[in-house]
């Protein structure tokens, strides 16, 4: 069975979308296997999203998964990490289709309520940042 790692974002946290992200993960069936809340530091932030170093958007994201708590999983599931994205949506949330968490509760960039990994190998770095051990 695969897994994967998702977060909801600072912005999800403070518009109070924990529980219904979680409840759209449990309703289509995936198991948690580990769950948390933490807060990230600008090093974590820089570790966590270092592939966008660089990029315009850069300084308003790491503003963003900085700017309070966030609550990190990992989620298991067959196909695991391609299942997520979809039910996450697209990046933009003004491009995200309906019924995704990213089309139905996000705004406007950079605030797009969730982080999903886009890959097995993202999975194993991105959890291992945000739980300090190994999936
Ligand atoms: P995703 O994997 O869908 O989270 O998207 P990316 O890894 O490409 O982007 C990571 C985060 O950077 C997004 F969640 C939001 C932010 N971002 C912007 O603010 N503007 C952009 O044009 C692209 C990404």
């Amino acid at each position: 069975m695969e897994r994967t790692f998702t977060m909801v974002k600072p912005d999800g946290v403070a518009r109070g979308l924990v529980g219904e992200v979680i409840r759209r993960y449990e309703d289509k069936g995936l198991k948690i296997i580990a769950l948390r809340l933490r807060s990230f530091t600008t090093e974590d932030a820089a570790q966590f999203y270092a592939e966008h170093l660089g990029k315009g958007f850069y300084q308003s994201l790491v503003d963003l998964v900085t700017a309070g708590p966030a609550v990190g999983m990992v989620l298991e599931g067959p196909n695991a990490v391609k299942l997520v994205r979809t039910l996450i949506g697209s990046t933009n949330p003004q491009e995200a289709a309906p019924g995704t968490i990213r089309g139905d509760y996000g705004l406007e960039l950079p605030a797009n309520i969730v982080h999903a990994s886009d890959a097995p190998a993202s999975f194993a770095r991105e959890a291992k940042l945000f739980f300090g051990e190994d999936f």
